[in-house]
């Protein structure tokens, strides 16, 4: 009788998963070097909000991104600490005053409680700023090609910009006063969520060389991936509330933040998580990709997430 050949050198997604976000934990404590001349408080800000525990998923699909083709996760690494640092900058200007007006996060207080407001919103300039450094110095010392150098900044800028998860957040503040569908609800998940995830593995694929159909693929996988990683995201906000308030009447959730469960309840939300992650996972298996083993635990991963 054959039995499974187990590999002994590949560690658990588990183990994968820790590794990682460990090392892109310490790659962030990095980026702002001691001998850099930089105003104490400044780099106090940035770094309370670089280490107060985020998941790094999206530093995560660079860095599998780029393996699944065979790219080394060094190479990855200031590509995958950039994008970490643009999602901790649009968090800490989420959480302002001006936008959601949130005193803790991660179950800590918001950087702008600790620091002040000015000092957050400038935390947060910082660091979206020095993403674009650390993607140079992907090619500086890690030789990634300038060609692929140009279209990963291309493609943060447009991503993270007017066009992508800031153009997705003003979208959402106006929606506030009414968002009249679907559509506009899937457009700002799209684009305020989606967009930075669909920008991890594209430019996790030109470091490991996709070529263009699998840099297709791994844009529609980001896309149904993070669609459904928000709408999952509105869920495990309803089901938080629920847990402290006890359960809602429709009533309640109609009052409440325009989500999914509020336009298609609460079973044909999480029908259509499972929906969009076999899509994402069926597109990837598709694609030729050399080795989207990780891509493909990832998406199941974040499906059964509970936080
Ligand atoms: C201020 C320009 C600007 C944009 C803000 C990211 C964002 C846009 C707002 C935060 C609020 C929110 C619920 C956004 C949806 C994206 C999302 C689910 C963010 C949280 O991402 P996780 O779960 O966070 O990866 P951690 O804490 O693990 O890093």
């Amino acid at each position: 009788m054959k039995t499974a050949v187990k590999c002994l050198n590949r560690p658990s997604f588990k183990e994968y998963l820790t590794v990682t976000a460990d090392a892109v934990s310490s790659a962030l404590t990095e980026q702002f070097p001691a001998h850099w001349n930089i105003p104490a408080i400044l780099r106090e800000s940035m770094d309370y909000s670089l280490t107060a525990g985020g998941k790094r998923l999206r530093p995560l699909l660079v860095i599998a991104a780029a393996e699944a083709f065979g790219g080394s996760r060094e190479a990855a690494m200031p590509v995958a600490c950039a994008v970490e640092m643009v999602h901790t900058y649009s968090l800490i200007h989420d959480d302002l005053p001006a936008m959601d007006d949130d005193d803790y996060r991660r179950g800590k207080m918001t950087n702008h409680k600790v620091y002040g407001e000015a000092v957050a919103v400038l935390a947060g300039d910082a660091l979206l700023t020095h993403a674009f450094y650390s993607i140079v110095q992907a090619g500086r010392r890690h030789g990634v090609s300038s060609d692929a150098l140009l279209s990963i900044v291309e493609d943060l800028s447009e991503m993270s910009g007017a066009r992508g998860m800031v153009g997705g957040q003003v979208a959402d503040m106006s929606g506030e006063q009414g968002i009249t569908g679907i559509e506009e609800l899937e457009y700002i998940h799209l684009h305020k969520t989606a967009d930075l995830i669909i920008f991890s593995l594209l430019a996790g694929g030109r470091i490991g060389g996709a070529d263009k159909s699998q840099l297709e693929a791994l844009r529609c996988f980001g896309q149904d991936l993070g669609l459904a990683f928000q709408i999952q995201d509105d869920i495990l906000d309803l089901v938080g509330d629920e847990s402290k308030m006890g359960k809602k009447t429709q009533s309640d959730v109609e009052q409440e933040k325009v989500t999914y469960p509020y336009f298609i309840g609460m079973d044909a939300s999480l029908r259509q998580v499972e929906e969009l992650t076999a899509s994402a996972k069926k597109v990837i298996a598709e694609s030729g990709i050399p080795d989207s083993s990780r891509l493909l635990e990832i998406a199941d991963y974040l499906m059964k997430r509970d936080h």
